[in-house]
């Protein structure tokens, strides 16, 4: 059984600078950096919309597929990667778990990898992370989310804390990374 990473949208449009930028996206990059050396597989999502969506009326526009501000955060070591996810494709297809994949489907993945746990860190706690986190749940899968390799929108503040909470109950297990 493989402890399974997944890093949940750490892209430039998310990151100080980015178009939907999250403050402490910078932060957690060496955190995730160092998880990656602890697991035995590592996925990673893009947000990958097309120029026009419907998801961009409730969001500036972010990480169009192609472009820079889809490209992920410099500081991630890329090449530890051994899978990309790509979701929110479609034209009305908001994308906020990673379960909405369209170039895998990651239920399936995960199974033919034998996953026994999975962790989740990255953008946003109370988005993609919240969502992505929600549906492993619902899936059976061990699920952790890693404490201090998320940051929250937090559009109203406490938001992120809400996630978490949420996380929690419905069966995500809440971990720092020192613990791994
Ligand atoms: C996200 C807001 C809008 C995320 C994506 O990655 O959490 N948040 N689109």
């Amino acid at each position: 059984m493989k402890k399974i990473l997944l890093i949940v949208d750490l892209q430039n449009d998310f990151s100080p600078g980015g178009s939907l930028a999250i403050d402490e996206g910078n932060k957690i990059v060496p955190v995730i950096n160092d998880l990656m050396d602890k697991m035995d597989l590592v996925i990673a999502t893009q947000d990958w919309h097309p120029e026009e969506s419907t998801h961009f009326e409730d969001w500036p526009v972010h990480c169009v597929a192609n472009t820079i501000g889809a490209e992920f955060n410099p500081k991630l070591d890329e090449e530890k990667i051994d899978q990309i996810v790509l979701k929110g494709t479609g034209h009305d297809d908001p994308g906020y778990s990673a379960f909405d994949a369209t170039n895998i489907l990651l239920e399936e993945y995960l199974k033919e990898q034998n996953v026994g746990s999975l962790y989740v860190v990255g953008l946003a706690t109370d988005y993609c992370v919240r969502a992505s986190a929600l549906d492993a749940c619902k899936l059976g899968i061990h699920t952790y989310v890693v404490t201090d390799a998320i940051a929250a929108v937090d559009l109203e503040k406490g938001d992120g804390k809400k996630a978490l909470d949420e996380m929690y109950k419905a069966g995500s297990m809440l971990v720092e990374s020192k613990d791994i």
